[in-house]
């Protein structure tokens, strides 16, 4: 007798900043969703898939939710809400350093009356002692009839392998939604676009990381093998602009060359690629470029 075959949807819901691109990257082995120190890094829903042994767990990683301040905001406040609603479980991630909050009981109004398991995650307890976890437990318990609790870690991996168990337990029987060889669904130039805001986010603080927007104008393979790609950088001022471009140029080289190599890497060809920036006031607040930007759907 052949085993069932259990598979489904978990979306990784929380705060900006507790871990959830990380996690997901970890569980996967590969980077699949941009990670960095700043909030709202991620900005779309992105797909990984993870294969077990007789199993498939789809995770949607969401952008972190906050108050939205501007139309791009809106946007992807309504993308992850939407996503609670395709799923088979929710994974609410809460940091260990970060204390529980408005932001938190936020959230887990949107969560209740869902009718699948919430699985708490209690992430980066690599940062605090022991006692203290066993705290932050007890305090999360009270809060909300949470299927699972799950201490861990992205960083140290610590009871990540346990974790995927427990999503497995909850999975309904089902097909295998993506084949073996598929990590994501995300297309090429969504990926490239990503890698490359991510190299300027490293490189960039305060209000500057918030106003990038990347978009992939073109991606077209030469006759000699290269891959030619052109993306745009989106800033809402001047001064920005000369910030990304940096003294002689030297910010946006460093960028792109990290870029480049990562790109490669991961499409299998070598690639050049020519970055351009544009000054583009309130972008975050226009519909066509939101869309062309991919953070709203094409219908
Ligand atoms: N110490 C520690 N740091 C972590 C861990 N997981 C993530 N981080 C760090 O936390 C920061 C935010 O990580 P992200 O994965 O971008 O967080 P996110 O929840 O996806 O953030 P948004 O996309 O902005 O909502 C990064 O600097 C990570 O390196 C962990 O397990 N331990
Ligand atoms: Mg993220």
């Amino acid at each position: 007798m052949t085993e069932k075959f259990h598979s489904g949807f978990v979306a990784l819901v929380g705060r900006p900043n507790v871990g959830k691109s990380t996690l997901m990257n970890t569980i996967l082995g590969e980077k699949i969703s941009i990670v960095s120190v700043h909030a709202q890094t991620t900005r779309n829903k992105i797909t990984g898939v993870w294969n077990g042994k007789n199993s498939q767990i789809v995770f949607l990683d969401t952008p972190g939710m906050h108050k939205p301040q501007s139309k791009l905001g809106e946007v992807i406040r309504q993308n992850t809400v939407d996503a609670l609603d395709e799923v088979d479980a929710i994974i609410f991630i809460c940091a260990c350093d970060d204390p529980l909050g408005a932001g938190d009981r936020y959230i887990l109004s949107l969560l209740e009356g869902k009718k699948v398991p919430v699985i708490l995650v209690l992430s980066k307890i690599d940062l605090i002692k022991k006692e203290q976890l066993l705290k932050k437990i007890e305090q999360y318990k009270k809060l909300f009839p949470f299927a699972e609790i799950v201490p861990l870690s992205a960083k140290s991996g610590e009871n990540i392998e346990r974790f995927t168990g427990i999503i497995e337990s909850y999975l309904p029987e089902g097909p295998k939604y993506f084949p073996d060889d598929m990590v994501t669904d995300q297309p090429e130039r969504n990926i490239v676009q990503e890698i490359v805001r991510e190299k300027l986010l490293l490189r960039t603080r305060e209000e500057v990381p918030h106003s990038i927007g990347v978009f992939t104008e073109e991606f077209k393979e030469r006759e000699n093998g290269k891959v030619y790609i052109r993306c745009t950088i989106y800033v809402e001022r001047e001064s920005q602009k000369r910030i990304i471009i940096g003294k002689k140029g030297t910010l946006m080289k460093e960028a792109g060359k990290e870029a480049r190599e990562e790109i490669q890497n991961l499409i299998g060809a070598p690639v050049y690629l020519d970055l351009w920036v544009k000054v583009t006031k309130d972008w975050k607040n226009k519909t066509y470029l939101l869309r062309e930007l991919g953070y709203i759907e094409r219908k």
